[in-house]
């Protein structure tokens, strides 16, 4: 950018978990690549570590261009939260904070161009974006499928207005969304949804109606992943006056985010470990950084792993919040399982570089709890995927594996964070992900279409340059 252009200075404001910051941070870096000026308003304190270091990590690697900002969230008694979930609590005190957000804004030395903010802020923000002068969007954290889902709600509403107050009372055994190939099953929405008075349902009912007010959705997607989705989204199929939902996914991981730096330590380690197997052979397993496996499920999830005979890299989580995590895997395992587990494995409790184990060319497949953060990612090296969905949107998001035919979901498993799954079934889907050559074959396109979109030239760029261009005027 030349001295005399104007500063196109965009404000972005994150919610939490990394399931929501990572793509914060992915699309402020599309944007500061193409020279806008940045500002980040994090709440304070954040639930994990994970994210305060990653926000920490996000800064310092672009110190001119960044300022953060910290959003300091009142004190809530935990108990109004009606959820014992540090991140639905966490959501529920962000959205009471944002009162706190106007003195910020109006108080930044340079006007903004743009405001992006996390896609579960849209209404308590309402009064404070109808008071800015520049256009105001959010950042989807989902498939275009759920997205799709969440837009179309007031439609289902308004089609049975005798009992529109809670979601679990309008809506049948499936939806069927115009524009949308697959209806989606009453059984695939996430949980809370069907909760009347959960946050997540009371959230969703505001704050559909009032996207139409938004001047744009960004979304971690993209048109040969799911073009139907997007299209029907922008033609108007899904809900009537509907701002452009923009797919600028697959938003690639940057250089800050790789934790191998900060924390050799451990990621070095895995590395070496990954670079003495043969390409291909080894499964990744990670039910995500918000999924705690239960007791019940973690034996068999280790039996599974060792009778399908695949190496594999197995990322444990046993408290939901990682500064939690302190009981160790053979507690729960006992010393003659994790022996055999160590035979054939490597287990590590650490908040890792996911998309450095990902694009490592050991890695075959990936067992994944189907958060679209992982899903993206795992398109992006062309690792194929099982998906395991523990809880809330990851049975739709598994749905559109399953339709791309980048690797499979088992649905006969029910949600992972209430059924148990026998190791033999696993391992069985262990091979058929590491084996099937339909998925490595689709995988592999799915890979270089997502490099397309996101290079120089391709829908990603065109999008922000647009974008850019607009705000300037
Ligand atoms: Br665990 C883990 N390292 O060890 P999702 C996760 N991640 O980099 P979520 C790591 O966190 P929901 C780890 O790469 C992805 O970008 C991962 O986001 C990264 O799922 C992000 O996949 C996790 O969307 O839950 O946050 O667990 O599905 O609710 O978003």
């Amino acid at each position: 950018m030349s001295s005399s252009e104007p500063v196109v200075h965009v404000a972005f404001l994150a919610s939490a978990g990394m399931g929501h910051l990572n793509p914060c941070l992915r699309i402020a870096t599309l944007f500061l690549r193409h020279g806008c000026k940045v500002t980040l308003i994090t709440p304070k304190p954040t639930v994990s570590l994970a994210e305060s270091n990653l926000i920490s990590r996000f800064c310092s690697s672009f110190p001119h261009q960044v300022t953060q900002i910290d959003l300091n969230l009142v004190t809530l008694d935990p108990t109004t939260a009606n959820t014992k979930d540090p991140f639905w609590v966490q959501y529920g005190t962000i959205r009471r904070s944002l009162h706190l957000l106007l003195p910020i804004i109006s108080s930044l030395p340079t006007p903004l161009s743009a405001f992006i903010y996390d896609c579960f802020l849209v209404t308590p923000l309402f009064p404070i974006t109808e008071k800015l002068s520049c256009p105001c969007y959010i950042y989807f954290t989902s498939a275009a499928r759920m997205l799709s889902l969440f837009s179309h709600v007031p439609v289902l509403a308004a089609s049975n207005p005798s009992s529109h107050e809670h979601l679990s009372s309008f809506i049948g055994e499936e939806i069927s969304i115009p524009g949308i190939a697959s209806p989606i099953p009453r059984s695939s929405l996430p949980p809370l949804l069907l909760h009347p008075n959960s946050l997540f349902e009371r959230m969703i009912m505001e704050d559909s109606p009032k996207l139409s007010k938004l001047n744009g959705i960004f979304i971690n997607s993209f048109e040969k992943f799911e073009g139907e989705a997007l299209a029907a989204l922008n033609e108007g199929k899904v809900a009537k006056g509907l701002p452009p939902v923009y797919g600028v996914g697959p938003i690639k991981a940057w250089e800050f985010e790789n934790v191998e730096e900060s924390q050799r330590g451990y990621m070095g380690p895995i590395l070496k470990w990954l670079d003495e197997k043969s390409e291909g052979s080894v499964v990744y397993v990670s039910l995500g950084s918000k999924t705690e496996t239960r007791v019940e499920q973690i034996k068999d999830m280790a039996l599974g792993l060792i009778e399908s005979g695949y190496s594999f890299l197995w990322v444990v989580k046993l408290k939901m919040v990682d500064k939690e995590e302190e009981e160790d895997l053979e507690d729960v395992l006992g010393s003659e399982l994790m022996s055999e587990v160590r035979e054939k494995g490597l287990v590590v409790k650490v908040f890792v570089d996911q998309m450095g184990i990902l694009g490592h060319p050991s890695v075959g497949g990936f067992v994944s709890h189907g958060g679209w953060n992982s899903i993206i990612e795992s398109v992006w090296e062309g690792v194929p995927i099982m998906t395991w969905p523990q809880g809330g949107d990851q049975k739709i998001t598994s749905e559109v594996v399953r339709i791309s035919g980048v690797g499979v979901w088992p649905q006969e498993w029910g949600w992972g964070s209430q059924d148990v799954v026998k190791g033999n079934e696993i391992a069985n889907r262990i091979k058929e992900v590491m084996t099937n050559e339909s998925f490595r074959v689709k995988a592999a396109e799915m890979k270089k279409a997502a490099r397309e979109a996101a290079g120089v030239g391709g829908s990603c760029e065109v999008i922000v340059k647009k974008l850019i261009e607009e705000w300037k005027r």
